[in-house]
């Protein structure tokens, strides 16, 4: 007898191609929520509910109702904003949410802090940018991220445009979301249908990352399918595909792991809608469907076995792979301050802490990006690292830009070490529903203890890697730090230590469960050897394996019986 499906399953297949009783909980006054199964349907809407948990036990105690409120991520391709969604993004931020926007590890916005009643013109202002929040979560292709930097060589260019191709057409059909959220007719006579997914979706959440080397801001290591772009004097010749990339971990469950993703060849661009389609599908119609903790493609491929899959790929689609071409990447972090494009526009790369964009004292940045976007006359760009690029500016238009930054504390980016510009920490408490230890609201005061430790072994300039994540599901791709914290309870968290800072090599365990104080204590004796013994050029991660002072940690599988 075959297990059952996850309970997930049946939601989604009874949900009428997602549409659940969403509309009726929202319409009901009577509480700020919505059920549990609207709830989970709603994330493929692009919004998560959640409460406040610093205000969790006191409103318990006073026997109220959580404070519930909703986070609504956008769905923007290869991180891209025109100022005209800048501005209309800000005055969500500000009119409907809790006046901050957060840049996302995967280079869109999200908002925190919306209440029921305000989530359908909330997301009706998004559509009316051009924008959407469709399929920014849930059991899809997620927004499909790019390099950054677009512009660069004409090669560039191209690649984002895949990148926005695959996003829209990899996208859901469903017509649930004009439905709900912007008074679309109700489908009448034609019945609904999913080309792609089907009824019930995919059996978990499916990303795509696109890379232009020598730059991996993307970590496309970490993607369900990750492209490398092969690029020959800046003419784009294609793509090497990789697959099975994920973070998300569950402490103390050696069945789920971190994983990088594995390359299978190469195909050519006309080659490549049809190769990311068939990857889908296959994890559509392989993937566990009964647990989702090992429901992600990488399990797939685990159980399965990388050649078996290859072998169904080529099969479907009708081709083999060419062999993977040579590729290779200088670091997984952006590129700070200015840099000029193949067509003699300006770009620059603005540090953003936690890719949080709010006012505080002297730090006025979500006003700062407010006056760029009024005078901007190119784009925005997100980025992985949740940081902001001011792009195609023409060089006449660099002196007001640089005057603005300066002014609203926004040079962040030319006044800090490394250590502090390439740190990334995920959103965590209060608003994560998961999180077991701080991680935005941690990272400030985290770097400034480190830093004194770099001062003192003169490392102050040293590029090291923190990655910081609140609990091991890995939004802040923690794996892939130099340095990592992953949290295990309010102040306790895993070191991990010696990634590459090429997203290319997983960092390994090194102190479980530790309090800040053991934390500084072990990066101290470290930073006091590396100082002294490292060789010219070397990175701290490179430089913990060479010494020894971090090993491999033996590979782990999931035993073949609870695959499907
Ligand atoms: Fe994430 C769940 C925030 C990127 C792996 N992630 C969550 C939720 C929605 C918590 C929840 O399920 O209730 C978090 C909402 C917090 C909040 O209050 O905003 C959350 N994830 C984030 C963001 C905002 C972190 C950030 O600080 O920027 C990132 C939003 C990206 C986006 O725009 O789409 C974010 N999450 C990631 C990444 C990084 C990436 O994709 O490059 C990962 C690791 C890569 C991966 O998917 O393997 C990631 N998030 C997870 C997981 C673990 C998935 C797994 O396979 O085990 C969860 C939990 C889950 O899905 O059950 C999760
Ligand atoms: Fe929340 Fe954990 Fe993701 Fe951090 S890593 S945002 S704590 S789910």
């Amino acid at each position: 007898m075959s297990a059952p499906l996850s309970d997930f399953e049946r939601i989604k297949a009874d949900s009428r191609y997602l549409r659940g009783t969403i509309a009726e909980g929202l319409a009901d006054p009577v509480t700020g929520a919505i059920s549990d199964d609207d709830g989970k349907l709603l994330k493929f809407h692009g919004s998560y509910q959640q409460d406040d948990r610093d205000l969790r036990e006191e409103r318990r105690r006073q026997k109220l109702e959580s404070a519930y409120s909703f986070m609504l991520r956008a769905r923007l391709p290869g991180g891209v904003v025109t100022p005209g969604q800048w501005l209309e993004f800000d005055r969500i931020a500000r009119e409907y949410a809790n006046g901050t926007l957060r840049i996302t590890t995967r280079q869109t916005f999200q908002w925190h802090g919306i209440i029921k009643r305000k989530l359908k013109p909330t997301i009706a202002a998004i559509h009316a940018q051009l924008a959407s929040t469709i399929a920014a979560c849930g059991d899809v292709v997620r927004n499909v991220v790019s390099t950054a930097n677009p512009v660069e060589t004409a090669a560039h260019a191209e690649a984002y445009a895949w990148a926005a191709r695959l996003s829209d057409g990899l996208a859901p059909r469903t017509r649930a979301y004009h439905e709900i959220w912007l008074d679309g007719e109700p489908l009448v006579g034609e019945p609904e249908h999913e080309p792609l997914y089907g009824a019930t979706y995919l059996p978990r959440k499916f990303k795509i990352g696109l890379a232009i080397p020598p730059l991996n801001d993307v970590d496309v290591f970490a993607q369900d399918l990750g492209l490398i772009a092969i690029a020959e004097q800046g003419e784009l010749k294609g793509f090497n595909i990789a697959v099975g990339g994920g973070m998300g971990a569950t402490h103390g469950d050696a069945t789920t792991y971190p994983r990088l993703a594995s390359v299978l060849g190469f195909v050519t661009p006309d080659q490549l809608f049809a190769t990311a389609e068939t990857v889908v599908a296959v994890q559509r119609d392989w993937g566990n469907r009964v647990e989702r903790k090992h429901a992600r493609l990488k399990y797939t491929l685990d159980h399965r076995g990388l050649d078996v899959f290859k072998a169904e790929l080529e099969r479907r689609l009708g081709f083999a792979f060419e062999p993977a071409r040579a590729y290779r990447f200088d670091h997984n972090g952006d590129r700070y301050g200015w840099i000029e494009g193949h067509d003699g526009r300006w770009h620059l790369t603005l540090h953003i802490e936690s890719g949080r964009l709010a006012d505080h004292g002297e730090r006025r940045w979500l006003s700062g990006l407010r006056e760029l976007a009024k005078l901007h006359q190119g784009d925005f760009r997100l980025t992985c690292n949740q940081n902001v690029i001011v792009a195609n500016v023409p060089a006449e238009a660099r002196a007001r830009i640089d005057a603005i930054v300066e002014a609203h504390g926004l040079d962040g980016y030319r006044r800090h070490g490394a250590f502090r510009r390439d740190a990334v920490a995920c959103v965590a408490l209060p608003t994560c529903g998961l999180a077991m230890a701080e991680a935005e609201r941690y990272l400030p005061d985290f770097l400034d203890r480190v830093e004194v430790l770099l001062s003192r072994h003169g490392l102050s300039d040293a590029p090291i890697l923190l990655r910081i994540s609140g609990c091991p599901n890995g939004c802040s791709r923690p794996y892939l730090g130099e340095i990592a914290l992953v949290g295990r309870g309010p102040g306790r968290y895993d070191l991990r230590l010696g990634a590459d800072a090429r997203g290319q090599r997983l960092n390994v365990p090194h102190l479980e469960n530790a309090d800040e104080a053991a934390i500084l204590a072990e990066l101290d004796r470290l930073f006091a050897r590396y100082a002294a013994e490292r060789e010219a050029g070397e990175r701290f991660g490179d430089f913990l394996w060479r010494v020894a002072v971090v090993a491999a940690a033996p590979t782990r599988r999931i035993p073949l019986e609870v695959n499907v």
